[in-house]
């Protein structure tokens, strides 16, 4: 199956669909089908694997299952959500538009609010987009998992980037309709529904939302959905909630359900600024029109597979021998690199050295709330120059570096980095876009091909519109860049199956998922799993009364400064050897999918798929 020639067949790439598919688990959290032998595949396979998965965003519902990104009643709810935006926008007067989420949601909304306050700005209006992230600008670069459980945090940071608003449109992004904090701020939105009006964006149904109490409130995000529903009746709340398909690598909702929020919202306020400031009203046929746009972007982002999965194997090559991958950005691009970057640390249990991004301009570019956050620490330096200060003095041919950029950018620039950057290492790789004919950069390209060993060149047809077009080039190096980190992580042996293995447990919703893939591999009963998770958070081999009745919140955040944890409590659970065993056993086997298997005996094979050679 994940041989060089993997196809996926129509039933596979519908599979999840089934009412028997792991029914106990919201879609969000299901293992993809698609790719459950990822973690023994080539490069070649993981990309088409990748791509597969990443199809099934616009795949049509049958009917009978989930609402789907083009089903009629996502599209007018959209075409609902732009008219409000248009209102805000015609009349901006003590109005805002807030975007807020947690981790990549909150990263989406900040690119959002970003990029769409520029537009206004270059039409000389004022910005009317705010963004929040749970844990404040620091979770745009690095991993803040556990302000994601506190409502009230949520709430407080909404009330006050509103305070003195009149009108506010609130749109709260949960790809697992799960964030406390999201839920914590569509409380309060309904609380006073005077000023304002709460959107919900995520990938899961309604009734898959999440219905485990949150400490210290009387709702859950599942009766704060409900709440919304009776609401939606009336137009006076609005889901946005379409099913996308499980992850290529379970739960990691930075892929698909970062990209379809940002699908989402693109084509919400594009067709808001439309109305607004060129008289184009919003109309299905837009909606649609839009939406098809991203589709051809995924086509015409995978049909370069080759060029993709040679960038893979390069990444994975480097990480595999303890080498780092840096992305140099410019542009809107160097924004998606440096996120993609930070986020392998919580989804790989990676070091923040493995992979880093680097923007032309830094802060200055990136226009961050909170500006520079230089003095948090050197993970924090985001410039060309800290790259140049920091990484390029001790580069060596181990470590791959990617120009990710456009021809509208500076390639002049692009040119005298690579330069540098060649003098250090012969591993480096271009990635750029072009529009179909526009050879204004021929020259500098050609330099630039001359020091790169790789240069993928992805070519678009004349844009209808600029703004459209890099929206897609947004989107294509979103899915360019998470399929280098994820693949190149998978290489390195870092995700078992399709699960990541080595998740970070900081937040009550990776506790459960955590709990969930040790009672999966091991097939002992939840209970065990438990105080296996337990014994590995707090490194005791016995579990004292007062671990056992803490809560999960005093158990995620002992588990902030620990590693391996599950991998951890897996071995213990397999093989019954004590932490210092298993500790001992991980040390000596860092490729955790390697050292798991090599405990298993046939009897415990239970679910687990036997260890064959990467094809
Ligand atoms: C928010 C989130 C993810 C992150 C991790 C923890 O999820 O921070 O972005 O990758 O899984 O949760 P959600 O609220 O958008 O479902």
């Amino acid at each position: 199956m994940a041989g060089s020639d993997w196809t996926c067949s129509l039933s596979t790439m519908r599979e999840w669909e089934s009412p028997d598919y792991e029914p106990s688990l919201p879609i969000s959290e299901k293992s993809n089908p698609l790719t459950r032998d990822i973690d023994r595949a080539s490069a070649t396979c993981i990309v088409r694997m990748l791509q597969a998965s990443d199809a099934q965003m616009f795949q049509e519902g049958t009917g009978t299952t989930y609402k789907r990104l083009l089903s009629e009643q996502v599209v007018e709810t959209l075409m609902e959500v732009a008219k409000r935006v248009e209102l805000i926008l015609e009349d901006p007067q003590d109005s805002l538009v807030v975007l807020s989420g947690c981790g990549t949601s909150g990263r989406i909304a900040f690119l959002m609010a970003s990029s769409f306050n520029r537009a206004l700005r270059e039409l000389n209006k004022s910005p009317v987009y705010s963004y929040i992230i749970a844990g404040g600008d620091k979770a745009l670069l690095s991993s803040q998992e556990a302000p994601e459980d506190d409502p009230r945090m949520g709430m407080l940071s909404l009330k006050r980037v509103c305070e003195g608003k009149r009108r506010v449109l609130f749109i709260g992004i949960s790809c697992g309709l799960s964030a406390p904090f999201v839920a914590g701020q569509l409380d309060f939105c309904l609380q006073h529904p005077e000023v304002f009006t709460p959107v919900l964006v995520g990938v899961n149904p309604t009734h898959q939302a999440r219905d485990e109490p949150i400490p210290g409130c009387t709702f859950t995000f599942r009766s704060v959905v409900q709440r919304m529903q009776e609401l939606a009746k009336s137009q006076k709340a609005f889901l946005v909630n379409p099913a996308v398909g499980p992850e290529a690598i379970s739960g990691s909702s930075r892929m698909k359900g970062g990209s379809v929020t940002k699908i989402l919202l693109e084509v919400v306020l594009s067709a808001a600024h439309a109305a607004t400031f060129t008289n184009t009203s919003v109309t299905y046929m837009g909606i649609l029109q839009h939406m098809r746009a991203y589709e051809k972007t995924l086509d015409i982002t995978y049909a370069q597979e080759e060029g993709i999965s040679a960038l893979l194997e390069a990444a994975g090559r480097s990480l595999r021998r303890g080498g780092r991958v840096c992305y140099l950005g410019w542009g809107s691009l160097a924004a998606t690199g440096l996120i993609d970057a930070s986020e392998c640390i919580p989804t790989f249990g990676a070091d923040y050295n493995d992979v880093r991004g680097f923007v032309s301009g830094g802060y200055r570019e990136l226009n961050n709330n909170e500006g520079p956050l230089i003095s948090l620490g050197p993970d924090f330096c985001i410039a060309h120059e800290d790259f140049l200060r920091l990484a390029l003095p001790s580069l060596s041919d181990l470590d791959a570096v990617l120009l990710v950029y456009t021809h509208s950018d500076d390639v002049c620039d692009v040119v005298k980095l690579a330069r540098r950057v060649r003098e250090k290492t012969s591993n480096l790789h271009a990635v750029y876009h072009q529009v179909d004919g526009d050879t204004a950069a021929a020259v500098q390209q050609n330099d630039i091909n001359k020091v790169c060993l790789s240069s993928l060149r992805i070519s678009w047809p004349p844009p209808a519109s600029r703004s459209l077009l890099h929206m897609q080039w947004e989107l294509s190096t979103k899915l360019l860049l998470n399929a280098v980190s994820t693949g190149a992580h998978v290489l390195k042996g870092k995700i078992y199956q399709n699960h990541m293995i080595d998740v970070q447990v900081t937040n009550s919703k990776l506790y459960g998922r955590a709990t969930r893939l040790l009672r999966k591999l091991s097939g002992c009963p939840e209970h065990r799993c438990e105080d296996a998770l337990l014994k590995a958070i707090y490194r005791v081999d016995e579990l004292t009364a007062d671990i056992s009745s803490s809560d999960i919140n005093t158990h995620t955040l002992a588990a902030r400064n620990r590693t391996k944890v599950v991998p951890l409590a897996l071995v213990c659970l397999l093989t019954g050897r004590s932490l210092q065993e298993a500790e001992t056993h991980l040390e000596r086997q860092p490729v955790v999918r390697e050292a798991v298997e090599a405990c298993l005996s046939p009897s415990t094979r239970r679910g687990v798929i036997v260890a064959r050679p990467r094809t």
